[in-house]
């Protein structure tokens, strides 16, 4: 059965999917939402998705939406192929955890607002709130000093393995060195680099990538 995700392929969220049907080798099929021109906010897609954002995953008669929920479905579904992006031990599952719960409550917030300030409403001619993602800049410098301590000590931010903790940082740290232009704050940073480098390099997220382009 192919999942078709609801989405685009330049949007973070949805990269978050992809990159994780990727790495388990799940055939997926994606059906584009047209962000730009607010198609996620028309009825039929309300339908799919109340809150009128992507993705949504279709697998059969079986629909969800939230990336993280999605990604971690799928990670459990297909436990079996591919990466262990869960952990095995209790304390390894506990510290996957831990760190999805970093990514989505200490880290996203303020990329997502540095990202809205600074590329998305320029995007659609508004002016973006400088003073705003300024601020947001300084505190996650401040996530990322912790970052760079924990991958001191582990290659991976749940410990050896790469997990879903790591997958899941993928699309947001793109977009701030990308489109953000704020690669800086990922280079200065010896642990937090060599930690990025290695996991943009897997052959997962670069198939994300080339989906983009
Ligand atoms: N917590 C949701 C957030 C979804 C979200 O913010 N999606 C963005 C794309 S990354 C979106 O649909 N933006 C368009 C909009 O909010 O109208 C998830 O992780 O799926």
């Amino acid at each position: 059965m192919v999942v078709k995700v609801y989405g685009t392929a330049i949007a973070a969220c949805p990269q978050r999917v992809l990159a994780c049907l990727i790495e388990k080798g799940v055939e997926f099929e994606l059906v584009h939402v047209d962000l730009d021109h607010g198609e996620q906010k028309k009825p039929e897609f309300l339908l799919l998705q109340p809150f009128g954002q992507v993705p949504v995953v279709e697998d059969g008669d079986f629909r969800l939406f939230e990336s993280r929920a999605i990604a971690r479905h799928y990670a459990a579904k297909y436990a079996e192929h591919g990466p262990d992006l869960l952990g095995t031990t209790l304390e390894e599952k506990a510290l996957v955890d831990q760190w999805l719960n970093v990514e989505a409550h200490n880290f996203n917030d303020l990329c997502f607002n540095i990202m809205l300030q600074l590329v998305i409403l320029p995007k659609m001619g508004q002016v973006g709130d400088l003073a705003l993602a300024h601020s947001c800049e300084q505190k996650l410098e401040n996530v990322l000093d912790v970052y760079e301590k924990r991958l001191s000590e582990s290659t991976y931010l749940a410990g050896e393995k790469f997990s879903l903790a790591d997958l899941s940082h993928l699309s947001g740290i793109d977009h701030l060195i990308e489109d953000a232009k704020l690669g800086h704050l990922v280079t200065k940073r010896k642990n937090v680099n060599a930690w990025w480098e290695k996991i943009s390099s897997r052959p997962a997220w670069k198939k994300v990538k080339d989906l983009v382009h």
